[in-house]
């Protein structure tokens, strides 16, 4: 059985081919503010999304829009990237603008040609089958996440300046591309590009969903216990403090690390007048594959912010009939970052099996909590009209 439907396959090629001159201009200003979660089924301008190209041009916008106001500028691809293969490590080398740097990955992988792969942001804290490679990614290298010091450091800054709109989750995202970049240009290393993967938890699971977000050859994104930042949506976040939670909040993160663009520190507190919250972020994936794993007992990480915006999110993989690429599973009883294989091994798998291997086993169809989400009503944060889009 094939990954994805022979429709599905036909949205994502449509999404990368997008042009421009076909969508309508990029909004100018943030738009209407919203209390709720704002519709991916418009457009800014309040037009409807009706048809697949509609739905490639508002994924342009929205990643637009996140790079506006929240995460920074995703560079394009620069003039020269290529790759050296040696021993276990592959090493990356960039050039852009008479400015070269480098970075190496580690490689652990079977023998073998075209072998699946999952770039593992830090280390791989979810099991990795021994038939899929693990691609280690020491994404501190590309930009630091030391808190308000780290601003503008590492090999992104060094090429593009310490002044760069891109927060450390979008430059971590432009290596991810890097790599798969030095991977189709490197076959000696035996990985297959078109199917790789990518994880990471905690902070790193905020990257690895921004990686899945902004990266389109990411063909299965795994965030682990991303929380705020990542999965979460910050209005709901903020509706969890004001019912007294100690969760992690927009003008909380911002002054903990450099995670976002400088850009975003003017709007922290005003959340509601941005166009869009993090279900727009998991939409960017859209029908690409996501299984997002959650802890039911953390509530710094907003645990009903991560229910209710993945809720939301989920529409878009229902309005693109490809709910078979989407999963949220929020399970309790794992200290942070241990990944529950009692719990969540046999999903996780159904999905690495799926779209890494390319072997049906398992539901991959998943929507599920431990917790209870008390008086929390998703309808009232994410009501809109699911379109059907063919
Ligand atoms: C869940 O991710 C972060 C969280 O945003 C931070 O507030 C906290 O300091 O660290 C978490 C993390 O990365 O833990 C490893």
């Amino acid at each position: 059985m094939k990954p994805f439907s022979a429709a599905v396959l036909l949205i994502i090629s449509s999404i990368n081919s997008i042009s421009a001159q076909s969508c309508p201009a990029f909004p100018i200003g943030p738009g209407p503010s919203s209390q709720y979660l704002p519709n991916p089924f418009i457009f800014q301008n309040g037009d409807p999304i009706d048809s697949l190209d509609d739905w490639a041009c508002r994924q342009r916008e929205m990643s637009h829009q996140l790079q506006t106001y929240e995460l920074g500028t995703l560079p394009p691809k620069p003039s020269s990237v290529s790759g050296s293969w040696s021993g276990n490590s592959l090493t990356i080398n960039v050039s852009e603008g008479g400015k070269s740097i480098s970075f190496s990955v580690s490689i652990n992988k079977p023998g073998g040609t075209n072998v699946p792969a999952i770039i593992a942001f830090g280390f791989a804290s979810i099991p990795v089958p021994s038939n899929v490679a693990t691609i280690t990614f020491d994404n501190n290298l590309i930009a630091q996440q030391d808190g308000q010091g780290s601003r503008g450091r590492g090999k992104f800054y060094d090429l593009y300046g310490s002044g760069h709109s891109a927060g450390a989750l979008t430059a971590w995202a432009w290596g991810v591309a890097r790599i798969i970049d030095a991977l189709e240009s490197t076959p000696a290393v035996g990985i297959d590009p078109t199917r790789v993967g990518v994880t990471g938890c905690s902070r790193n699971g905020k990257g690895a969903m921004v990686a899945g977000a902004l990266e389109q050859r990411i063909v299965l994104t795994l965030p682990q216990e991303s929380g705020a930042g990542g999965s979460a949506c910050w209005r709901i976040g903020n509706w969890q403090k004001q019912q007294g939670q100690n969760v992690q909040t927009a003008s909380q993160i911002v002054q903990e690390n450099v995670w976002f663009s400088p850009a975003f520190n003017s709007h922290v507190n005003n959340i509601n007048s941005l166009p869009f919250d993090h279900h727009m972020v998991a939409g960017l994936v859209a029908p690409r594959a996501l299984y997002v794993m959650e802890n039911a007992d953390m509530e710094w990480l907003g645990w009903t912010a991560t229910y209710g915006c993945m809720g939301a999110a989920r529409k878009q993989w229902e309005a693109l009939d490809a709910l078979d690429s989407f999963g949220y599973s929020q399970v309790g009883g794992n200290s942070h970052c241990s990944f529950p294989s009692s719990k969540q091994g046999t999903e996780l798998a159904a999905f690495i099996n799926k779209f890494l291997l390319k072997t049906c086993s398992g539901n991959t169809k998943i929507f599920r909590t431990e917790k209870n989400h008390g008086s929390f009503n998703p309808d009232t944060w994410a009501g809109w009209d699911v379109p059907v889009l063919a």
